[in-house]
């Protein structure tokens, strides 16, 4: 215990420790040590791994500083290594119970039930991993950035999905002893992509190759973060919902710069199109002659991305599903609002399966399918960023609709993994598949025309040919301000 323990006040961000937090390290030495020694292999990480490049840049980030919803965090220029990499739980609510499963009605767990530790560990893991992941995945974007502002906000989203980091292998450290510290240096070991230690789940370890699967990545994959750690934060094991709690504050952006960065490029291909006088999205040639982005490509592109990401939902039926629920440690999206017993003893929901062939609704128990629950939770939120996309076409008076595909599309989990279908979900015999595939998935062509569009666009205020401008700026700045600032060489 050190001098300043004195100080520390419940829920209140300390910053007097080498790790900011809200958590009292300053009087849990054993937490503190662990994460202080864990804090050096971080750093080796995030120079390696982290953004290749611009760790001497100053970076206009916003640092959470509070868990005030209406003043969390502070904006300024900071150099990356040098972000506040903190342990931020969302406050603590006495009275907060276990809501659904076996143990409802209990009082919330402020610690591992022992039945419970391995589950819990593995679900902690899991969350854990991803946010390394991504950021190995995009860490050579920075030099190809279209414009000061979305470089900003990737490196934004990185420092974030660092400390997200931080937060589980805090749980690991504080809650699992030394198994939690082995599973908290396994996180800097594996590697995205790596052949030998690859990341634990499928589309974390894919390339991230331009800037539009970037935005496609923070629109639908950080979505399926933002359900993860929805269903996370019902969990009876209270320092884990505190955890997703707060997390979710920041996820909130990534979304937004998904989504707004997808919408600025379809936005920009319909307005040169316009300009143009060209009419027909399907012109691709002479779409690309304009040099920006040609819609098909875009919508072979989001089925991408969606596709890998409801493989992240896990199977549609899961016992594993069923066992977290059972056992209060992973809720449903919205548990406490949903109008039911929250045991799901007798409840069916509607699974879809291959029956004779064709993609057929099954009734199957509830309990199994939260799985699948929670995946058609996540593709109702990614239908309303569609919608909002297709209206920017649509006040540009291009006959072109964004779509997702189906379900049954390039799936490699659950029940369509290894049939083939068409993007609205037709079944396609293998040979088919591969002469057809590149009608629904980016093909050489499309990834050579979008990564020859990929060229740096770093003055103040200027935005690459292929994407608009953003409608407004980050804290409010000013169109020509300088969101990074690059040392010259
Ligand atoms: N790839 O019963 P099943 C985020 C495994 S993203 C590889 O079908 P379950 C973020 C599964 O582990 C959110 N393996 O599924 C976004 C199991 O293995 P074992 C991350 C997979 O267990 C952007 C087996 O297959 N958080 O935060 O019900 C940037 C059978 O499993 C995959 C979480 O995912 C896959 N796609 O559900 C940064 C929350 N899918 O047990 C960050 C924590 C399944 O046979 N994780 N498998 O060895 C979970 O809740 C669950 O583990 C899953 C799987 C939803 C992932």
């Amino acid at each position: 215990m050190t001098n300043s323990s004195a100080a520390y006040v419940e829920g209140v961000v300390d910053y007097s420790t080498k790790i900011p937090n809200n958590v009292g390290l300053v009087n849990d030495a054993r937490v503190l040590k662990a994460l202080e020694q864990w804090h050096p292999g971080y750093i080796d990480w995030w120079m390696t791994m982290g953004p290749d490049g611009f760790q001497t840049s100053e970076v206009y980030l916003r640092t959470a500083v509070s868990i005030d919803p209406k003043g969390w965090a502070q904006f300024d220029y900071v150099k990356m290594p040098e972000y506040r990499w903190g342990v931020l739980l969302a406050t603590k609510d006495e009275e907060r119970l276990v809501n659904f499963g076996a143990s409802k009605g209990e009082k919330a767990w402020q610690d591992v039930p022992g039945e419970h530790r391995a589950a819990l560990r593995r679900l902690i893991v899991i969350q854990g991993d991803t946010e390394p992941a991504s950021v190995e995945q995009q860490r050579h974007l920075g030099k190809t950035a279209p414009s000061l502002y979305d470089m900003r906000n990737l490196f934004q989203v990185n420092v974030e999905e660092g400390r997200h980091l931080w937060a589980m292998v805090y749980l690991l450290h504080k809650y699992f002893g030394r198994d939690g510290r082995e599973e908290a240096e396994g996180l800097l070991q594996r590697r995205s992509g790596d052949h030998d230690k690859p990341r634990m789940l499928g589309a974390f370890n894919e390339a991230t190759p331009d800037w539009l699967s970037f935005f496609m990545f923070t629109f639908f994959t950080d979505r399926d973060g933002k359900m993860q750690l929805e269903s996370l934060a019902q969990s009876g094991f209270d320092p884990l919902s505190r955890t997703c709690r707060f997390m979710l504050t920041e996820e909130a952006h990534h979304m937004f710069v998904g989504e707004t960065g997808v919408g600025r490029v379809v936005e920009r291909t319909c307005e040169a199109m316009k300009a143009a006088g060209v009419g027909d999205p399907y012109d691709i040639e002479r779409v690309r002659r304009l040099g920006v982005i040609d819609l098909p490509t875009i919508q072979k592109k989001a089925n991408f991305h969606y596709s890998l990401s409801l493989d992240l939902f896990g199977s549609e039926v899961s016992t594993n599903a069923a066992n977290y629920y059972n056992a209060g440690l992973k809720g449903r999206f919205m548990e406490t609002k949903i109008d039911d017993d929250h045991l799901l003893s007798n409840a069916k929901y509607p699974v879809f399966k291959l029956v004779d062939g064709q993609p057929k609704l099954v009734a199957e128990p509830a309990l199994s399918a939260i799985n699948m629950r929670l995946r058609d939770d996540y593709s109702k939120d990614c239908q309303g960023g569609i919608g909002r996309w297709n209206k920017i076409i649509e006040k540009a008076g291009i006959k072109f609709e964004l779509k997702l595909p189906s379900v049954a599309f390039h799936r490699g989990v659950g029940e369509f993994a290894g049939v083939e279908t068409t993007s609205d979900g037709t079944i396609l015999s293998n040979d088919e598949w591969l002469r057809r595939r590149g009608e629904f998935l980016p093909n050489e062509d499309d990834g050579a025309f979008i990564a020859s569009l990929m060229k740096p666009c770093w003055e103040k205020g200027k935005y690459a040919h292929w994407i608009a401008p953003p409608k407004v700026g980050i804290d409010n700045k000013p169109g020509d301000f300088e969101y990074v600032r690059i040392p010259r060489a």
